[in-house]
């Protein structure tokens, strides 16, 4: 079994950090060198990282699956609920942070330059993210961890989709929400002490400053070629 993930990735992020928590040692991680050409959706149709490979040829999709099927076969130790009903707390948590905030993050991060920006897509994916973060307000639990006061698949997903918040919004000139909601911004404070939050959390930053240094190559190149 293998990771297709990137370090910059925060869904790839997500299924990382839960690999860490349970202690897996046996799943390497490798960036596809395919990813992101259209070679790489002749292994995975869909086109995206993380995939989890089981053989070659069985790949899985889609982190929020991935991470159910890993439940499924490292039970132990649980980032479920112990129960039906504490498990919905889970997913919901956890889809909030996917679909809500990660999912309009992630298409916010092509927004970031003023010259190619649209305004009005801007305003309606931040406008999202905002109306999420006061969400998750209501929702968040307190002494550290999203629900349950323990470590869950909850964690996983808000800590890159927080990470993201935090260093990409800014970006679109998007003030950041997590300071003006204080449950979330004390949940976000204590959750980066964890071990494999932490863990993530320096992937996700050396992944940003590979990129941006990308960047900068590139522009010193346009420029040179400029002149
Ligand atoms: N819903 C997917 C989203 C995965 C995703 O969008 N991954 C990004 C990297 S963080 C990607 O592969 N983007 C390539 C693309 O958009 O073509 C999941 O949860 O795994």
């Amino acid at each position: 079994m293998k990771l297709y993930s990137g370090d910059l990735s925060p869904y790839s992020a997500k299924v990382r950090m839960q690999i860490y928590a349970k202690g897996i040692g046996d799943i390497p991680f490798e960036r596809p060198p395919a990813f992101p050409t259209l070679a790489w959706r002749e292994i995975s149709p869909i086109g995206r990282i993380p995939v989890l490979e089981l053989a070659p040829g069985d790949v899985i999709a889609e982190s929020e699956v991935i991470c159910e099927y890993l439940e499924a076969i490292y039970p132990t130790p649980s980032l479920l609920g112990a129960t039906p009903r504490e498990t919905a707390d889970v997913r919901v948590l956890s889809r909030l942070a996917d679909i809500y905030l990660l999912n309009n993050m992630f298409m916010l991060s092509g927004q970031t330059r003023r010259s190619t920006r649209s305004e009005a897509v801007r305003d309606l994916l931040a406008g999202q993210v905002i109306r999420g973060v006061e969400a998750l307000e209501k929702l968040i639990g307190e002494g550290g961890h999203a629900c349950l006061g323990r470590l869950t698949l909850a964690d996983c997903t808000l800590t890159p989709a927080l990470w993201m918040i935090e260093n990409v919004l800014p970006g679109t000139d998007t003030p950041d929400p997590i300071p003006a909601n204080p449950k979330v911004a004390a949940y976000w404070a204590a959750i980066q002490t964890n071990g494999s939050a932490a863990r993530i959390i320096v992937e996700m930053n050396r992944g940003l400053e590979e990129r941006r240094q990308l960047i900068r190559e590139a522009a010193a190149k346009a420029a040179h070629a400029a002149q």
